[in-house]
C-alpha cells in the first residue's frame, strides 16, 4: 500500500453517503482515496470519472490498507467492529462519519431526533413545524439525504437530523439544540451484541446537546450523562411542564403547563405512539423558539409518511394497510395496537423477511388479541410463525404475493389486511420502499378483479 502514501483521508464505503463524502472531499480540496469492501459497489465507473485523483479500492479492507491514512471516514452500513477497522484504531488512525464533519463546521443550530421507531415521522414534523412557523428549516441523515449536503445550498435557520445508531457511533463533536431518543425496542441485533450496546449508541446523540426530550414512559431514554436543560413528554398525564395528555368528557387532547393544545382527533396521524410523536416534535421545535401553541397548527394537517401505517384503499368492505417500513417487532406492535381496537373484523398479519436477529415474542399477545393469521413469508417467515403458532393461525408462504393471495381468500367484511413485517425487506426486495410499492400493486389489481 505505497502508492496511497501521503494522501489523508479514505472515504470507506461508497454508498449514498460515501459518494455525498467524497464530493465533499473534493470542494474542500482534501487529497483522499475511496474503498469499498464490495467486490463491485454501485456507480464504479462513474466514481472513477468523477474523483480522478482518487484511488479506489474494491474488495475486503486489509488493515494494512487502513491503517496508511490519518482519517478514515466511514459510513453507517460499516461495522466498526470489521477488523480491518478495529486494526486502524488501534493504530491511532482517526475514525469519522459523515455527520461527525457535518458536526465540525455547521454554523446553524441543529435538532437531532434518534429511537428505534418513529425518527423519519417526527424529522419530518419538525421540519413541517419550523417551516410553517416562518423558521427556514432543512433535514437530512437517515431519513436519505446525506447531511453533507446540506451544507451545499444557502445555510437555512435549523438543521434537522434523522441519526441511527449507526451513524451515532462515529460522531463526537455533534453539539444539538434539542435531543431526542424517542424510545428503545429491539433492533440491528445482526450489528449489535446486545440492547445495552444499541442504547450506547443512541445515548451519543446527548453528549453535547443543550436541551434534552425525554420520552417518560421509557426510561432508557433518559441521559446518562449530564445535560443542561429537559422537558419530557407522556402519554399518560404529565408533570411540570412536560407535554403529555389528559382524557375528560370531552375526549383526550395534548396538554403542557396546563394549557390544552390539541384535541387528539384533530391530530391527522393515527395511534397512540402517534401522539408521542407529535408530542415529541412540540418538545423538540420549543427548543429553538417555536411556540407549541403555534406548532400545534402542523399537526392538523401533516398525514404523515409513506409506508407508515398508510390506507391504501378498501376492497369488498376489507381495507388495506401498507406499513412496509414496519421492520422491527416494536412498529409492528404499534401498528397491531393501533389499528386493532379500530377495527370491526379481524386483521390479516403479512410479515416476515429478514429479522435482523430478533426476538418476535412480544407480538404474541396482539396477535392472539386481533388476528385472523399472522401470514408469514421471507427468510425468517417460519421463525415467526414457530413463536406465534400457539396463540394463531401460521401459514407459512414463499413470498409477499402468495401471503396477499392467500390473505384476500380469507378476510371478509370488515376486516383488514395489514402488511407490517416486523423485518427488514432486503431478502427478497431493493427496500422497503419497493416492498409497499408491490403491495400497493397487489392491492390495485384486486381492486380491478
Ligand atoms: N456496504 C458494504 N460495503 C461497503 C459499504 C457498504 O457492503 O464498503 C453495504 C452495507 O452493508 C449496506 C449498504 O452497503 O447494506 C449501504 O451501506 P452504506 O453505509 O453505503 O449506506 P448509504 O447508502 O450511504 O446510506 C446511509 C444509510 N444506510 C445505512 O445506514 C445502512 C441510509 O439509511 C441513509 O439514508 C443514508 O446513509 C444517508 O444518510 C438507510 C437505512 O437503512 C435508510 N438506515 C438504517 C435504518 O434506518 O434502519 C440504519
Ligand atoms: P424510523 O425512521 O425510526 O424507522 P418511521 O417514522 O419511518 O420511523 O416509522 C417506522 C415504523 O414505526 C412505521 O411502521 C411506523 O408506523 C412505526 N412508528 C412510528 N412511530 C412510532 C412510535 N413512536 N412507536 C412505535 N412505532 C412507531
Amino acid at each position: 500500500g505505497t502508492a496511497m502514501a501521503g494522501k489523508q483521508y479514505l472515504v470507506v464505503g461508497l454508498g449514498v453517503s460515501g459518494l455525498a463524502t467524497a464530493r465533499y472531499c473534493q470542494r474542500m480540496g482534501w487529497a483522499f482515496d475511496l474503498a469499498d469492501s464490495r467486490d463491485n459497489p454501485p456507480a464504479v465507473a462513474e466514481l472513477r470519472a468523477e474523483f480522478p485523483q482518487s484511488q479506489l479500492f474494491c474488495g475486503t479492507f486489509t488493515a494494512e490498507r487502513l491503517c496508511a491514512y490519518q482519517t478514515l471516514i466511514v459510513s453507517p452500513g460499516i461495522a466498526l467492529a470489521e477488523p480491518a477497522i478495529q486494526a486502524a484504531l488501534a493504530a491511532g488512525v482517526e475514525v469519522v462519519g459523515d455527520v461527525e464533519l457535518f458536526a465540525r463546521v455547521a454554523q446553524r443550530p441543529v435538532i437531532g431526533i434518534t429511537g428505534s421507531n418513529g425518527k423519519s415521522t417526527v424529522t419530518t414534523l419538525v421540519r413541517d413545524m419550523l417551516n410553517e412557523a416562518g423558521c427556514k428549516a432543512e433535514m437530512g441523515g437517515n431519513i436519505g439525504v446525506p447531511v453533507l449536503d446540506l451544507l451545499l445550498g444557502e445555510a437555512p435557520d435549523v438543521y434537522v437530523l434523522e441519526l441511527s445508531s449507526f451513524q451515532l457511533e462515529t460522531t463526537a463533536s455533534l453539539k444539538l439544540a434539542g435531543a431526542v431518543i424517542l424510545n428503545l425496542s429491539e433492533d440491528h441485533m445482526d450489528r449489535y451484541e446486545g440492547m445495552a450496546d444499541y442504547l450506547a449508541a443512541k445515548q451519543r446523540i446527548f453528549a453535547h446537546a443543550e436541551l434534552a426530550v425525554i420520552n417518560r414512559d421509557d426510561h432508557t431514554t433518559i441521559p446518562a450523562t449530564r445535560v443542561a436543560r429537559e422537558t419530557g413528554f407522556t402519554l399518560t398525564e404529565p408533570q411540570g411542564s412536560d407535554f403529555g395528555l389528559v382524557e375528560d368528557a370531552d375526549g383526550c387532547w395534548i396538554v403542557q403547563n396546563g394549557e390544552r393544545l390539541i384535541h387528539s382527533a384533530d391530530v391527522r396521524i393515527k395511534g397512540r405512539h402517534n401522539l408521542a410523536n407529535a408530542m415529541a416534535a412540540l418538545a423538540l421545535v420549543a427548543a429553538v423558539g417555536v411556540e407549541p401553541s403555534r406548532a400545534v397548527q402542523t399537526l392538523k394537517t401533516f398525514g404523515g409518511l409513506d409506508h407508515r401505517c398508510q390506507w391504501v384503499d378498501e376492497v369488498a368492505g376489507v381495507d388495506f394497510i401498507n406499513d412496509s417500513k414496519g421492520t422491527n417487532v416494536g412498529s409492528t406492535l404499534a401498528a397491531l395496537n393501533g389499528l386493532g381496537p379500530e377495527t370491526s373484523g379481524r386483521i390479516w398479519l403479512l410479515a416476515g423477511g429478514d429479522g435482523k436477529g430478533q426476538d418476535f415474542l412480544p407480538l404474541l399477545e396482539p396477535c392472539s388479541r386481533y388476528c385472523g393469521a399472522v401470514i408469514c413469508f421471507g427468510r425468517d417467515g417460519a421463525r415467526i410463525a414457530e413463536t406465534l403458532k400457539s396463540v394463531a393461525e401460521c401459514p407459512v408462504v414463499e413470498d409477499m404475493q402468495a401471503a396477499f393471495d392467500l390473505a384476500i381468500s380469507r378476510a371478509g367484511m370488515g376486516d383488514l389486511v395489514l402488511l407490517s413485517p416486523a423485518c427488514a425487506s432486503l431478502d427478497q426486495f431493493r427496500n422497503y420502499v419497493e416492498r409497499g410499492q408491490r403491495f400497493r400493486s397487489m392491492v390495485e389489481v384486486h381492486a380491478c378483479n
